[in-house]
């Protein structure tokens, strides 16, 4: 049996392949992942995880828009979701969650 196991893919060949390759797949999932530090979420969080649960996704998309056309002062500013820092929440903030849509922060920084 031969298993290769490369960033994100395992391949298995010979008896037994795909029980290696679902373990292999079960294992990714679940392993125990390092911490990331302050910097590496304040990083994560200006590419996009505005609510700083490591994931980039539609939950942030959905508080950003939520916000839109907010400046500071408006009740919906939350410097937060100002990821270009132009001071307004808009389709240009959004845009930068979609191009880092679907990261996870422990992925990004190999944790
Ligand atoms: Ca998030
Ligand atoms: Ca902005």
């Amino acid at each position: 049996m031969i298993i290769v196991k490369g960033e994100n893919v395992a391949i298995a060949v010979g008896t037994g392949g795909a029980i290696v390759a679902a373990f292999y797949f079960i294992w990714r999932k679940f392993r125990p992942r390092g911490v990331p530090t302050s910097v590496q979420w304040d990083i994560f969080a200006e590419m996009g995880d505005v609510n700083r649960d490591g994931h980039i996704n539609s939950t942030d998309s959905k508080l950003v828009e939520a916000a839109f056309n907010a400046i500071p002062g408006s009740p919906d500013w939350n410097p937060a979701y100002d990821l270009n820092k132009d001071l307004v929440i808009n389709l240009r903030d959004e845009y930068i969650i979609i191009a880092n849509d679907r990261l996870n922060i422990w992925d990004y920084f190999g944790l």
